[in-house]
């Protein structure tokens, strides 16, 4: 009853038994303009590559779920005007409507899971919105993380975002939150958020390891690896502070799923893209270590060379 749709490149993979990366879609149709969006998209697939790893971009065509998109699928994708943004309450009734749709965060790990892919790779993770006390809006994304098991490479969350509380409910849903190589949690175009990381790791062989001893010790969930943006390509925080105060006033009053892609374009209008420039870089940057990861995570494979 439950279609999923494998790229020939994927299919391939999991025939040999190659590590696998999932990548999400909400950041291509939703996330970033084209055709710098598309651009993105295609590169961060070649870091995979280049990582010893298969890329599988999830999404939902005409309502089946594909992981991994065939080169003219992924380039559709990209220009689809309309295009739904699907968390875990929207994916059943896309499939069942037809519908296409990109996958959040919280819908790639629906997606991955059920294909038996282990990680990952994205820029950011939704999360606990500033003002929630009043408005209620916490992302899908953070319940997921504590039931799919799945680990998730991000440059930690936006701090369009209130990351205090984010931590707080990610440390209350049981989600460990691992900074990569570092003791803060990064803050997206920062590397540092100015709060400690609850957990540290230096190490994508023991990040692949602590995932296997969760799903051992019949832990439900995945784990959050955030992975610091690359100190050349890091935005400084109080550069970035005011871009996002800026957008926060001027999108007061949109609600719901609407919340988060209208905030990135406008700090994107406010940074004259410089703050799109910087967002490809860590999403790159988290594809490389998730391929390392991936490999990992599978048994016979080389060690890997990040970390
Ligand atoms: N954060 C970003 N870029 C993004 C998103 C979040 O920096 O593109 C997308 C991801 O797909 C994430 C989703 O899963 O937004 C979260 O949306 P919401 O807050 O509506 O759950
Ligand atoms: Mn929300």
């Amino acid at each position: 009853m439950l279609e999923l749709r494998y790229s020939s490149e994927v299919a391939r993979a999991r025939d040999s038994h190659a590590p696998i990366v999932a990548l999400e879609s909400t950041i291509i149709t939703h996330g970033m303009p084209y055709p710098q969006n598309l651009e993105m998209a295609q590169q961060v697939e070649d870091d995979i590559r280049a990582g010893g790893a298969v890329p599988a971009t999830i999404a939902v065509l005409d309502g089946v779920i594909h992981v991994g998109l065939e080169p003219a699928e992924l380039e559709a994708l990209a220009q689809t005007q309309g295009a739904l943004k699907l968390s875990r309450a929207d994916l059943a009734v896309a499939l069942a409507t037809g519908a296409t749709g990109a996958t959040t965060v919280a819908a790639t790990m629906i997606c991955a899971a059920r294909a038996g892919i282990g990680v990952f790779a994205t820029g950011g993770i939704g999360g606990v919105h500033r003002g929630a006390e009043t408005s209620f809006d916490i992302s899908a994304d953070l319940q997921e993380l504590a039931q799919t098991p799945v680990t998730v490479v991000a440059a930690g969350a936006k701090a369009i975002l209130d990351l205090p509380k984010t931590l707080e409910v990610l440390e209350t849903l049981g989600v460990p939150v691992i900074a990569f190589g570092q003791d803060q949690f990064p803050a997206f175009w920062s590397r540092d958020s100015g709060l400690p990381a609850p957990l540290r790791m230096d190490d994508a062989g023991q990040i692949a390891r602590a995932h296997q001893i969760r799903a051992a010790l019949g832990l439900p969930g995945g784990q959050l690896v955030a992975n610091p943006i690359p100190l050349a390509d890091e935005i400084p925080r109080d550069v970035i502070d005011g871009w996002i105060a800026q957008a926060l006033a001027d999108c007061a009053g949109v609600a719901t799923k609407e919340v988060t892609p209208r905030l990135l374009a406008r700090i994107f209008g406010l940074s004259a893209g410089a703050s799109l420039t910087a967002n490809i870089a860590l999403v790159r940057n988290n594809a490389r270590l998730g391929a390392a990861i991936a490999r990992a995570l599978v048994p016979d494979s080389p060690a890997p060379h990040i970390g």
